[in-house]
């Protein structure tokens, strides 16, 4: 299935205090995990119930294609990107019924991020396992990173390790440094603090 993200069609497609840039920059803590495609696992959880992939029972769910803009809190924007994934619905349907409110979602490098549910289901998000046709770049988070377009890139985890289901919100590694809860660029929602 081919899902086009809706931000990019809109008519202003560039958020307010962003700049394009043509090549996508690497960011990150500058930890360097040791994960590939043959000792990946992605773990789900909400409270009792636990689940756990691995890198083929990942791409074994159906695939979806996603063409979609992303914008970094730096002010940074990369406009039309193509990834290849499993929806975050797909992967939430996988422990129904639950009925969390919130995702902390974790990295093997030690990162972590948060977001209201309805953002991580949003039709545009997807646990991402391609790039540009080829498979994600190390740098680039690979083998396995969250994409949530409709939120600021720091909640894109690269390297994703685990996604919890909670009923409270917890802060992630930037959060807790006093950025957006939420984080949406169209809004401008960049720090809390
Ligand atoms: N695991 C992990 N994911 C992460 C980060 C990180 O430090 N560790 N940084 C975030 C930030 S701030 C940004 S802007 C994007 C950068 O992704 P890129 O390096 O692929 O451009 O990854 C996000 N996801
Ligand atoms: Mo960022």
């Amino acid at each position: 299935m081919k899902i086009i993200s809706p931000d990019t069609k809109r008519i202003n497609r560039l958020p307010p205090g962003q700049y394009e840039v043509d090549e996508i920059p690497v960011l990150d803590l500058g930890n360097k995990p040791d994960i590939n495609k043959n000792n990946f696992k992605l773990e789900l959880s909400y409270n009792d119930k636990k689940t756990v992939l691995d890198f083929n029972n990942l791409t074994s769910l159906p695939e979806v294609d996603l063409y979609c803009d992303l914008h970094c809190v730096t002010t940074w924007s990369k406009l039309g990107t193509n990834w290849k994934g499993v929806s975050t619905k797909t992967v939430y349907d996988l422990l129904t019924p639950i009925s969390a409110k919130f995702v902390l979602a974790y990295s093997y490098d030690g990162y972590s991020t948060n977001m209201p549910i309805d953002y991580f289901l949003k039709e545009d998000s997807i646990i991402g396992y391609s790039y540009e046709g080829k498979d994600i770049p190390y740098h680039y988070g690979g083998p396995v990173r969250l994409l949530i377009p409709s939120l600021y890139y720091w909640k894109s985890a690269k390297w994703l390790s685990k996604i919890e289901f909670i009923d409270e919100d917890k802060r992630g590694y930037w959060e807790e440094r006093g950025y957006h809860d939420i984080g949406d660029p169209f809004l401008e929602q960049r720090r809390r603090l």
